[in-house]
């Protein structure tokens, strides 16, 4: 837009208020980048994370079949952490979340990770997280026991030894 009145000379009231216009820009778009820059502490080496497990269970099976297994996460460290991965000794385990659409028909989805806050608990219960146990490698009955391994983000891998019950 180089119209006429770029070729007017400059007056020193129009070079004042040209300044402060700038520097009103500057100040909101500086607040904006700033809020939306401000990395999260990221936990890397070194963050001492801690992640305890408690109430392992694993539902009754058939041989062949799937399962669930439920438990419930604390994170007692000051960073965030998540659960990447559960291995289970008797079958192929994978993390699912059961939702409820708006019309009320209820479903399951893998889900890659599940975060836990900062001095947060999550659990994995029924009708929510829960880890799927697909081809069980014998029956599970009451009683008999299983054993779980849990990956973090940044906690060291947590073995539990899961009871297995009918619910
Ligand atoms: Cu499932």
């Amino acid at each position: 837009m180089t119209k006429r009145v770029a070729a007017l000379p400059v007056s020193p009231a129009l070079v004042l208020v040209t300044a402060l216009v700038t520097l009103l820009v500057a100040a909101c778009g500086g607040s904006g980048t700033g809020s939306a820059t401000a990395s999260p502490s990221t936990p890397g080496e070194g963050t001492a994370t801690t992640v305890t497990v408690t109430g392992a269970w694993v539902r009754t099976g058939q041989a062949g079949a799937m399962t669930a297994a439920y438990f419930t996460l604390q994170n007692t460290g000051t960073a965030e952490d998540a659960l990447v991965s559960v291995t289970a000794s008797v079958g192929m385990a994978t993390m699912h979340e059961t939702t409820t659409d708006a019309s009320g028909m209820t479903g399951m989805q893998p889900v890659e990770t599940v975060v836990i806050p900062a001095g947060g608990s999550v659990s994995f219960e029924p009708g929510g997280y829960h880890v799927m146990i697909m081809g069980l490698s014998a029956d599970l009955k009451a009683g008999d026991k299983v054993e779980l391994k849990l990956v973090f983000k940044n906690a060291a891998p947590v073995d539990v030894t899961a009871e297995v019950r009918a619910s």
